[in-house]
Protein backbone atom coordinates (compact mmCIF):
# COMPACT_ATOMS: atom_id res chain seq x y z
CA UNK A 1 0.00 0.00 0.00
CA UNK A 2 1.24 3.42 -0.90
CA UNK A 3 1.94 5.77 1.98
CA UNK A 4 1.22 9.15 2.05
CA UNK A 5 3.70 12.06 3.67
CA UNK A 6 4.21 15.40 3.90
CA UNK A 7 5.77 18.93 5.12
CA UNK A 8 2.74 21.29 6.26
CA UNK A 9 2.89 25.06 7.38
CA UNK A 10 0.89 26.29 10.35
CA UNK A 11 0.55 29.52 9.22
CA UNK A 12 -0.86 33.18 10.03
CA UNK A 13 -1.18 36.13 11.75
CA UNK A 14 -0.02 36.64 15.57
CA UNK A 15 -1.67 34.61 17.98
CA UNK A 16 -4.46 33.19 15.64
CA UNK A 17 -3.35 29.42 17.52
CA UNK A 18 -0.87 27.94 15.71
CA UNK A 19 1.28 26.39 18.14
CA UNK A 20 -1.63 25.49 20.19
CA UNK A 21 -2.91 23.53 17.24
CA UNK A 22 0.22 21.77 16.56
CA UNK A 23 0.13 20.71 20.01
CA UNK A 24 -3.23 19.15 19.77
CA UNK A 25 -2.20 17.51 16.09
CA UNK A 26 0.85 15.54 17.76
CA UNK A 27 -0.75 14.88 21.09
CA UNK A 28 2.24 16.80 23.30
CA UNK A 29 3.02 19.97 24.24
CA UNK A 30 5.73 20.77 21.69
CA UNK A 31 5.59 24.51 20.63
CA UNK A 32 5.25 27.26 23.10
CA UNK A 33 2.14 28.83 23.80
CA UNK A 34 1.16 32.20 24.94
CA UNK A 35 -1.84 34.89 25.29
CA UNK A 36 0.92 37.43 24.54
CA UNK A 37 1.76 37.71 20.77
CA UNK A 38 4.96 36.63 19.06
CA UNK A 39 5.83 33.54 21.60
CA UNK A 40 6.94 31.56 18.41
CA UNK A 41 10.56 32.78 17.23
CA UNK A 42 11.60 29.87 15.39
CA UNK A 43 9.87 26.89 13.53
CA UNK A 44 8.41 23.95 15.88
CA UNK A 45 7.99 20.54 14.40
CA UNK A 46 5.37 17.82 15.38
CA UNK A 47 5.14 14.85 13.51
CA UNK A 48 1.91 12.57 13.68
CA UNK A 49 1.55 9.39 12.12
CA UNK A 50 -1.86 7.62 11.23
CA UNK A 51 -1.90 4.57 9.73
CA UNK A 52 -0.33 4.97 5.81
CA UNK A 53 -0.18 8.63 6.55
CA UNK A 54 2.54 10.41 8.05
CA UNK A 55 2.07 14.46 8.44
CA UNK A 56 4.98 16.48 9.46
CA UNK A 57 3.53 19.64 10.78
CA UNK A 58 6.14 22.98 10.63
CA UNK A 59 4.50 25.88 13.08
CA UNK A 60 5.79 29.01 12.39
CA UNK A 61 6.17 32.26 13.94
CA UNK A 62 3.33 34.46 13.21
CA UNK A 63 3.48 37.13 10.01
CA UNK A 64 3.62 40.42 11.26
CA UNK A 65 5.10 44.05 9.78
CA UNK A 66 8.81 43.63 11.15
CA UNK A 67 9.27 46.21 13.75
CA UNK A 68 12.81 45.37 14.50
CA UNK A 69 15.82 42.87 13.44
CA UNK A 70 14.14 39.59 15.72
CA UNK A 71 11.10 40.38 13.81
CA UNK A 72 12.32 40.68 10.34
CA UNK A 73 14.11 37.48 10.98
CA UNK A 74 11.11 36.02 12.31
CA UNK A 75 9.48 36.84 9.30
CA UNK A 76 11.72 35.86 6.83
CA UNK A 77 11.97 32.38 8.26
CA UNK A 78 8.25 31.65 7.96
CA UNK A 79 8.04 32.87 4.61
CA UNK A 80 11.34 30.71 3.80
CA UNK A 81 9.82 27.59 5.31
CA UNK A 82 6.47 28.40 3.74
CA UNK A 83 7.32 28.37 0.46
CA UNK A 84 9.38 24.77 0.80
CA UNK A 85 6.12 23.40 2.16
CA UNK A 86 3.87 20.43 0.54
CA UNK A 87 0.89 22.55 1.62
CA UNK A 88 0.57 25.95 3.70
CA UNK A 89 -2.32 25.75 6.12
CA UNK A 90 -3.11 29.73 6.80
CA UNK A 91 -5.08 29.80 10.28
CA UNK A 92 -7.52 32.45 11.11
CA UNK A 93 -9.87 32.87 13.99
CA UNK A 94 -13.62 31.54 13.47
CA UNK A 95 -14.65 35.00 14.90
CA UNK A 96 -12.67 37.05 12.39
CA UNK A 97 -13.77 35.24 9.32
CA UNK A 98 -13.50 35.40 6.23
CA UNK A 99 -9.37 35.23 5.98
CA UNK A 100 -7.87 37.96 3.96
CA UNK A 101 -5.70 36.43 1.03
CA UNK A 102 -2.69 34.71 2.26
CA UNK A 103 -0.93 36.57 0.09
CA UNK A 104 -1.84 40.01 1.22
CA UNK A 105 -1.18 38.57 4.98
CA UNK A 106 2.14 37.63 4.38
CA UNK A 107 2.43 40.98 2.45
CA UNK A 108 3.57 39.10 -0.99
CA UNK A 109 3.70 40.61 -4.32
CA UNK A 110 3.98 37.43 -5.88
CA UNK A 111 1.71 34.23 -5.41
CA UNK A 112 3.58 31.85 -2.83
CA UNK A 113 3.52 29.17 -5.32
CA UNK A 114 2.46 26.35 -2.37
CA UNK A 115 -1.43 25.23 -2.08
CA UNK A 116 -3.09 27.08 0.64
CA UNK A 117 -6.01 25.95 2.42
CA UNK A 118 -7.88 28.23 4.99
CA UNK A 119 -8.17 26.87 8.21
CA UNK A 120 -10.18 28.36 11.12
CA UNK A 121 -9.04 28.41 14.45
CA UNK A 122 -10.99 28.49 17.99
CA UNK A 123 -13.67 27.68 16.68
CA UNK A 124 -15.39 27.23 20.22
CA UNK A 125 -15.64 30.54 20.02
CA UNK A 126 -18.66 30.24 17.91
CA UNK A 127 -22.40 29.45 18.84
CA UNK A 128 -23.30 26.44 16.97
CA UNK A 129 -25.21 27.85 14.42
CA UNK A 130 -22.68 30.20 12.80
CA UNK A 131 -19.73 27.44 13.28
CA UNK A 132 -21.72 25.04 11.15
CA UNK A 133 -22.18 27.81 8.35
CA UNK A 134 -18.53 28.07 8.43
CA UNK A 135 -17.74 24.40 7.89
CA UNK A 136 -19.58 25.05 4.64
CA UNK A 137 -17.10 26.97 3.63
CA UNK A 138 -13.96 25.77 4.58
CA UNK A 139 -12.41 23.64 8.00
CA UNK A 140 -12.82 24.72 11.48
CA UNK A 141 -10.93 23.34 14.60
CA UNK A 142 -10.99 24.07 17.79
CA UNK A 143 -8.32 23.18 19.99
CA UNK A 144 -10.21 23.84 22.56
CA UNK A 145 -12.03 20.81 23.37
CA UNK A 146 -10.46 19.42 20.14
CA UNK A 147 -12.98 19.51 17.96
CA UNK A 148 -12.39 19.28 14.32
CA UNK A 149 -9.44 17.78 13.56
CA UNK A 150 -9.87 14.50 12.26
CA UNK A 151 -12.17 16.26 9.98
CA UNK A 152 -8.79 18.24 8.94
CA UNK A 153 -6.71 15.45 9.02
CA UNK A 154 -8.97 13.69 6.47
CA UNK A 155 -9.09 16.90 4.40
CA UNK A 156 -5.31 16.97 4.18
CA UNK A 157 -4.41 13.54 3.71
CA UNK A 158 -5.36 13.43 0.00
CA UNK A 159 -3.48 16.38 -0.94
CA UNK A 160 -0.51 15.04 0.55
CA UNK A 161 2.20 13.33 -2.02
CA UNK A 162 2.88 9.67 -1.96
CA UNK A 163 6.07 9.25 -0.64
CA UNK A 164 8.03 7.05 1.61
CA UNK A 165 7.67 8.08 5.27
CA UNK A 166 10.76 10.68 6.74
CA UNK A 167 10.74 9.59 10.40
CA UNK A 168 9.71 6.04 12.47
CA UNK A 169 6.19 6.39 12.70
CA UNK A 170 6.92 6.76 16.80
CA UNK A 171 8.43 10.40 16.54
CA UNK A 172 6.63 13.16 17.11
CA UNK A 173 9.34 15.97 16.44
CA UNK A 174 12.96 16.40 15.49
CA UNK A 175 14.64 19.15 17.18
CA UNK A 176 17.09 18.66 20.03
CA UNK A 177 16.04 18.66 23.69
CA UNK A 178 18.40 21.87 23.77
CA UNK A 179 16.36 23.76 22.04
CA UNK A 180 12.90 22.76 24.15
CA UNK A 181 15.29 23.82 27.20
CA UNK A 182 15.07 27.21 25.56
CA UNK A 183 11.47 27.53 24.20
CA UNK A 184 10.62 26.48 27.88
CA UNK A 185 11.81 28.77 29.59
CA UNK A 186 10.95 31.92 27.36
CA UNK A 187 7.25 30.05 27.79
CA UNK A 188 7.69 30.89 31.23
CA UNK A 189 8.83 34.00 30.72
CA UNK A 190 6.05 35.14 28.95
CA UNK A 191 3.55 33.32 31.67
CA UNK A 192 5.63 35.20 34.34
CA UNK A 193 7.15 38.86 33.07
CA UNK A 194 5.30 41.77 32.42
CA UNK A 195 5.19 43.82 29.55
CA UNK A 196 8.67 44.20 27.36
CA UNK A 197 10.39 41.41 29.40
CA UNK A 198 9.42 38.72 27.81
CA UNK A 199 10.50 40.10 24.28
CA UNK A 200 13.64 40.61 25.56
CA UNK A 201 14.20 37.56 27.04
CA UNK A 202 16.09 34.47 25.83
CA UNK A 203 17.78 31.55 26.75
CA UNK A 204 21.36 29.67 25.35
CA UNK A 205 22.33 26.13 27.64
CA UNK A 206 25.78 25.97 28.04
CA UNK A 207 26.11 22.53 29.56
CA UNK A 208 24.14 19.45 29.10
CA UNK A 209 24.29 16.15 30.55
CA UNK A 210 22.17 13.94 29.36
CA UNK A 211 23.62 10.35 30.71
CA UNK A 212 23.63 11.93 34.60
CA UNK A 213 19.91 11.46 36.59
CA UNK A 214 18.60 14.01 37.12
CA UNK A 215 19.70 15.14 33.88
CA UNK A 216 21.95 18.92 34.30
CA UNK A 217 21.38 21.48 32.45
CA UNK A 218 22.83 24.84 32.84
CA UNK A 219 21.21 27.52 31.09
CA UNK A 220 22.42 31.50 30.76
CA UNK A 221 19.31 33.65 30.78
CA UNK A 222 19.70 36.60 28.81
CA UNK A 223 17.82 40.34 29.20
CA UNK A 224 18.71 43.58 27.42
CA UNK A 225 19.75 45.34 29.74
CA UNK A 226 21.24 45.23 33.88
CA UNK A 227 18.30 46.89 35.06
CA UNK A 228 16.37 43.77 33.83
CA UNK A 229 18.46 41.17 35.71
CA UNK A 230 16.88 41.91 39.21
CA UNK A 231 13.54 41.57 37.69
CA UNK A 232 14.12 37.88 35.81
CA UNK A 233 15.70 36.88 39.67
CA UNK A 234 12.96 38.43 41.38
CA UNK A 235 12.61 39.12 45.45
CA UNK A 236 14.65 35.95 47.24
CA UNK A 237 15.11 34.58 44.11
CA UNK A 238 11.84 33.55 43.28
CA UNK A 239 11.22 34.73 39.80
CA UNK A 240 13.98 32.80 38.61
CA UNK A 241 13.19 30.09 40.84
CA UNK A 242 9.53 29.47 39.13
CA UNK A 243 10.75 30.42 35.61
CA UNK A 244 12.93 27.16 35.90
CA UNK A 245 10.19 24.73 37.68
CA UNK A 246 7.77 25.99 35.20
CA UNK A 247 10.89 24.57 32.15
CA UNK A 248 11.90 21.74 33.71
CA UNK A 249 8.24 20.24 34.47
CA UNK A 250 7.74 20.66 30.83
CA UNK A 251 11.16 18.95 30.05
CA UNK A 252 10.30 16.21 32.27
CA UNK A 253 6.87 15.76 30.83
CA UNK A 254 8.40 15.61 27.32
CA UNK A 255 11.49 13.44 28.17
CA UNK A 256 10.00 10.94 31.23
CA UNK A 257 13.47 11.79 33.04
CA UNK A 258 14.10 13.71 36.17
CA UNK A 259 16.04 17.58 35.17
CA UNK A 260 18.08 19.54 37.15
CA UNK A 261 18.34 22.88 36.06
CA UNK A 262 20.77 25.57 36.62
CA UNK A 263 20.34 28.93 35.70
CA UNK A 264 22.63 32.30 35.36
CA UNK A 265 21.14 35.81 34.24
CA UNK A 266 23.45 38.00 32.08
CA UNK A 267 22.51 41.19 30.25
CA UNK A 268 23.21 41.07 26.51
CA UNK A 269 22.33 44.62 25.48
CA UNK A 270 19.72 45.11 22.56
CA UNK A 271 20.96 41.69 21.20
CA UNK A 272 16.99 41.52 19.44
CA UNK A 273 18.87 44.25 16.98
CA UNK A 274 22.15 42.52 16.77
CA UNK A 275 22.80 40.44 13.63
CA UNK A 276 25.86 38.57 15.33
CA UNK A 277 23.07 37.85 18.46
CA UNK A 278 20.61 37.05 16.42
CA UNK A 279 22.59 34.31 14.45
CA UNK A 280 24.10 32.97 17.64
CA UNK A 281 20.51 32.61 18.84
CA UNK A 282 19.58 30.44 15.50
CA UNK A 283 18.38 33.19 13.44
CA UNK A 284 20.76 33.43 10.51
CA UNK A 285 20.53 36.25 7.95
CA UNK A 286 18.03 34.92 5.27
CA UNK A 287 18.29 32.92 2.09
CA UNK A 288 16.57 34.30 -1.26
CA UNK A 289 13.76 32.38 -1.60
CA UNK A 290 13.91 31.48 -5.18
CA UNK A 291 12.36 29.03 -7.79
CA UNK A 292 15.36 26.51 -7.40
CA UNK A 293 14.96 27.27 -3.79
CA UNK A 294 11.57 25.91 -3.62
CA UNK A 295 12.41 22.36 -5.08
CA UNK A 296 14.83 21.96 -2.31
CA UNK A 297 12.55 19.77 0.75
CA UNK A 298 13.10 19.38 4.03
CA UNK A 299 15.34 16.30 5.07
CA UNK A 300 15.01 15.07 8.36
CA UNK A 301 17.34 16.32 10.75
CA UNK A 302 17.28 13.43 12.86
CA UNK A 303 15.84 10.26 13.84
N1 LIG B 1 -10.76 29.61 22.85
C1 LIG B 1 -9.69 29.15 22.22
N2 LIG B 1 -8.48 29.73 22.46
C2 LIG B 1 -7.42 29.24 21.80
C3 LIG B 1 -7.52 28.15 20.88
N3 LIG B 1 -6.30 27.94 20.35
C4 LIG B 1 -5.46 28.81 20.94
N4 LIG B 1 -6.12 29.61 21.81
C5 LIG B 1 -5.53 30.68 22.65
O1 LIG B 1 -5.03 31.71 21.82
C6 LIG B 1 -3.83 32.25 22.35
C7 LIG B 1 -2.71 32.18 21.33
O2 LIG B 1 -2.42 30.81 21.10
P1 LIG B 1 -1.05 30.37 20.39
O3 LIG B 1 -1.19 28.93 20.05
O4 LIG B 1 0.12 30.76 21.22
O5 LIG B 1 -1.12 31.26 19.06
P2 LIG B 1 0.01 31.48 17.92
O6 LIG B 1 0.65 32.78 18.24
O7 LIG B 1 -0.76 31.54 16.62
O8 LIG B 1 0.94 30.32 17.98
C8 LIG B 1 -3.53 31.46 23.61
O9 LIG B 1 -4.00 32.18 24.73
C9 LIG B 1 -4.33 30.18 23.42
O10 LIG B 1 -4.70 29.57 24.63
C10 LIG B 1 -8.82 27.56 20.65
O11 LIG B 1 -9.02 26.62 19.90
N5 LIG B 1 -9.85 28.12 21.36
MG1 LIG C 1 2.96 30.34 18.27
Amino acid sequence: MPTRTGHIALAGAPNVGKSTLLNALVGQHLAIVSPKPQATRLAVTGIRTDGDTQYIFHDLPGLLDPGYLLQSRMRDLALETAARMDLVLHLHPATEAPAPPFERLAGLADPLGVPTLTVYTKGDLLTASHRAALEREAAVVAAVGETGLDRLLQRLRPLLPEREFEFDPEDIGTQPLRFFVVEYLREAAFELLEDELPYSFTAEVEEFREAERPIYIRVTLFVERESQKAIVIGRAGQTIKALGAHARRRLEDLIGAPVYLDSWVKALPNWRKSSGALTRFGFPPPVAVSAAHVEHRIEPTSR
